[in-house]
């Protein structure tokens, strides 16, 4: 039932290169109660099918494009962060989509940043996340959209459009992949488990990074998966196909929505210390068994 939200303020400086985003906490911790019932149910229904065929019609246009990619079509945030003109094109896709049904609701999205600052509702847009596995040709990719409500997620998609996955969860029902009921495994030790982590943190060229973590707990594990999108991850670890996960560097809208299936599909998410501070400390996602054992590495 505990979990954590986070809000922040997003603004952007220029770099030689590019641009490079700042995600700067007005609340270090925000209540996010897996009990709180959204006093809109109606509207609650109608957002999630909206949000489903808006996020599978985003991913469709991430599909057919990334065959056609050019050099020409991609740029850098920083010397290793990537852009596609694709994840500029599906931002506004979905943004244009979304102001035609809501437009009074707010928006972030990672690449047009904050616009409206005066609703209860804000949708929260990863257009692609896995821009590199985007870039390079592979499946591991996914759109990853989140609905707020006075602080809260209420509801939250992610669909991966090369591996056919749709997942998603509302506030008063559990979590689903392509409308299939889903629940986190019941693995209880280490040794049997199948974890997922990245690297966000080497391409932000942070000094603390998660390579000294990986070296001590890959060696517990069964073995280890690299999908390189934080919203596949948590999602795979909602359905069961990972037992756990952990990352850090990562921004909110990698992990808002996946952080919010992962709980609905009954699973655990917090921060290196076991908190709410998620993803500025860190993120680890497990099932309940699992949880505590993954923890004990980041101590
Ligand atoms: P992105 O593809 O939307 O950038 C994979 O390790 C995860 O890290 C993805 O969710 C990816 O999201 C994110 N990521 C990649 N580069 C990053 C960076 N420089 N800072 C923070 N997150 C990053
Ligand atoms: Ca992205």
């Amino acid at each position: 039932m505990c979990e954590s939200s986070y809000c922040g303020k997003f603004h952007t400086d220029k770099t030689d290169s590019g641009f490079l985003w700042i995600f700067t906490f007005e609340k270090k911790k925000l209540i996010w109660d897996s009990s709180y019932i959204n006093p809109h149910i109606e509207i609650g229904v109608r957002l999630i099918e909206f949000l489903t065929d808006l996020i599978q019609r985003a991913g469709t246009i991430c599909k057919t494009e990334q065959n056609r990619l050019l050099p020409s079509d991609v740029g850098f945030k920083n010397r290793k962060d990537l852009v596609t003109t694709i994840d500029k094109r599906v931002e506004d896709f979905i943004i244009e989509n979304i102001r035609i049904k809501y437009p009074g609701h707010d928006i972030l999205g990672e690449e047009t940043g904050r616009s409206g600052f005066s609703s209860d509702y804000l949708w929260i847009i990863d257009p692609i996340d896995g821009t590199t596995s985007f870039l390079h040709q592979q499946p591991f990719y996914s759109v990853s959209i989140a609905v707020r409500h006075e602080d809260r997620t209420i509801c939250a998609a992610v669909f991966a459009p090369r591996l056919d996955e749709l997942f998603y969860a509302d506030q008063d029902g559990g979590a689903f992949l392509n409308g299939g009921p889903i629940h986190v495994s019941t693995t209880d030790t280490l040794i049997n488990s199948v974890m997922a982590t990245g690297f966000a943190c080497l391409r932000a060229d942070a000094e603390h990074n998660n390579l000294p973590y990986f070296t001590k707990i890959v060696p517990q594990l069964r073995d280890i998966r690299r999908f390189g999108s934080a919203a596949i991850d948590l999602c795979y670890v909602a359905c069961g196909k990972l037992d756990g996960f952990w990352e850090m560097n990562l921004n909110p809208y990698d992990i808002v929505a996946g952080a919010f299936i992962v709980e609905k599909a009954g699973g655990k998410v917090c921060d290196f210390n076991g908190d709410h501070y998620f993803p500025e400390k860190g993120i680890v996602s497990a099932n309940p068994n699992l949880i505590e054992q993954l923890l004990e590495n980041f101590k």
